[in-house]
């Protein structure tokens, strides 16, 4: 177990556990308690050109992209049948190296890895073309038809906040359409996705389809993103980086799918259900500690109630269990690191000098392990720093509004489009606000509800293309126009 055992970790490479050609380690360490989990192995150029060949080799020759579709849809299902036998393991894998609560991975996110893989091998078997009759000439003298087939290799680069659960939601898509992978999983949360990518292994994939190298997004990210064998990128991260990635692969033309950050909006109108709205907005932005790209940071609470939402989520917030990740029970756990913390309190610090007011939480319970108490600020404005940034981080901003028309207003005011939530008992009112608001995910009197089937992916600077569902198979093939003269 990764507790007592700190080895110089290897790469996944072409089917077989490699040492990094130049050497070199990065520390892991568990939030929770920051002490030093594993010494990840620290992949280089030298290491992404082998990755990226042998994915190349798997997809150009290998059997894969030409298997029956029956075949490829019984290893991803084995894939699934893994990752099921071996949830309570990745669990604790992943919590310990990303602070993420146990029960919310054990519960939440593996129970979902396998029904994306299952759902995506069912598509296997369904990835039809079309017959297309030509405009200006006769069906008895041409035969037009389409064939979707795999797009190629993919770079898939993933975050540390659920590291297990990206992993899937990147490889589950790609695989099922056939196309081979190198995943590289960030520095800070590394090992749920090795053992992941042992899992594949073991599933039957032939060698080379699934790659997984450990390294800074410097020295292997960005090398992986920019490599011209690489066909297409699909990248989980932060606004900066993903700008970066497209400017890298921009040379290559690769094709490209984006899921970045998000500073998501939800409503609360003075005719919701207040016991199951207030739940539901802390839940929102506190689901992971708020490191998740759908933290709801901004609530706006109708006037007339504000100050009963208020008092009700101050005397709830100080509640919660905040502790070690492991602890069935711990709702908020630690940052991810350090640094992030600090960066975490800058925003709540910024907030009072620009006239904030603390209404609970602050700084604290302090180390060792990078905890912060969910923190409510008060007399909040829409152009302070913290209401227009993704904090990342377990803080709210309440925001009192008087109108529809203004919320709305407000809830689009951001570079932002990800996800957006609203409580209220007014039918009309909730698929009026699920009509207008910017975001790819729309939340009515629920929030963070996802599924295998449900496309998931934001608008503007939230990232382009989707994640699960229909939508996300299709950013991995491609279609080809064939026609045939038959006169
Ligand atoms: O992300 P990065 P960081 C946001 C969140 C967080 C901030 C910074 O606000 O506080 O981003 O997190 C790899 N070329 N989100 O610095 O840098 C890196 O190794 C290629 C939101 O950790 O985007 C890692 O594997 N790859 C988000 C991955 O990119 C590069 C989740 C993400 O790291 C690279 C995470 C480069 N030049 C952070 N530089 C969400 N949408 O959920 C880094 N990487």
């Amino acid at each position: 177990m990764p507790q007592n055992d700190t080895p110089a970790r290897q790469l996944l490479i072409d089917g077989k556990w490699v040492d990094p050609i130049e050497g070199g380690t990065i520390a892991s360490y568990d939030p929770s308690t920051g002490e030093l989990l594993a010494n990840l192995a620290a992949a280089g150029p030298k290491d992404v050109e082998a990755a990226v060949q042998a994915a190349r080799r798997a997809f150009d020759d290998g059997p894969w992209r030409t298997m029956p579709a029956e075949q490829r849809a019984r290893i991803l299902h084995r894939f699934a049948d893994l990752i099921e036998e071996n949830a309570d393991e990745i669990a604790l894998i992943d919590t310990q190296d990303c602070g993420k609560p146990y029960a919310f991975i054990r519960d939440i996110d593996l129970p979902n890895m396998a029904d994306l893989l299952r759902y995506m091998a069912g598509w296997t078997t369904k990835l039809e073309g079309r017959t297309i009759p030509l405009s200006r000439q006769s069906p008895s003298d041409f035969l037009s038809y389409t064939r979707r087939q795999p797009v190629g290799v993919v770079a898939q680069i993933i975050p540390w906040n659920g590291a297990a659960l990206a992993s899937i939601w990147k490889l589950a898509p790609a695989l099922a359409a056939g196309c081979t992978v190198v995943l590289k999983p960030a520095e800070l949360a590394s090992l749920a996705p090795l053992k992941i990518g042992a899992l594949a292994m073991e599933a039957g994939f032939p060698a080379g389809v699934v790659n997984v190298i450990t390294g800074s997004g410097q020295d292997a990210g960005a090398p992986l993103a920019g490599h011209p064998a690489v066909d297409k990128v699909a990248f989980t991260g932060s606004v900066g980086t993903g700008k970066s990635i497209v400017a890298s692969a921009a040379d290559n033309l690769s094709k490209m799918t984006l899921e970045l950050g998000g500073k998501s909006p939800v409503v609360i109108y003075d005719d919701a259900d207040l016991d199951k709205a207030v739940d539901g907005a802390l839940g929102a932005v506190l689901y992971a500690q708020g490191e998740a790209c759908t933290a709801g940071s901004r609530l706006y609470v109708q006037r007339g109630i504000f100050d009963d939402v208020q008092a009700r989520i101050a005397a709830a917030v100080p509640e919660l269990k905040i502790g070690d990740s492991r602890e069935r029970g711990v709702l908020v756990g630690p940052l991810i690191s350090d640094n992030h913390r600090s960066k975490v309190m800058g925003f709540i610090d910024g907030a009072v000098k620009e006239g904030a007011e603390v209404i609970a939480g602050g700084d604290g319970p302090h180390g060792p392990g990078y905890y912060l108490a969910p923190t409510v600020l008060g007399g909040v404005h829409d152009d302070m720093m913290v209401a227009r940034e993704e904090i990342f981080g377990p803080v709210v901003s309440l925001m009192p509004f008087d109108t529809e028309e203004e919320v709305i207003r407000r809830a689009n005011d951001t570079t932002f489009g990800l996800a957006a939530g609203v409580w209220t008992s007014d039918i009309g009112r909730a698929h009026r606000y699920a009509d207008k608001v910017n975001a790819g995910a729309v939340w009515i009197n629920c929030y963070n509800v996802f599924d295998a089937a449900l496309p998931f992916g934001g608008f503007k600077h939230s990232g382009w293309g989707k994640e699960m569902g229909e939508e996300a198979l299709d950013s991995y093939l491609q279609s080809k126009a064939i026609t045939v003269a038959i006169s």
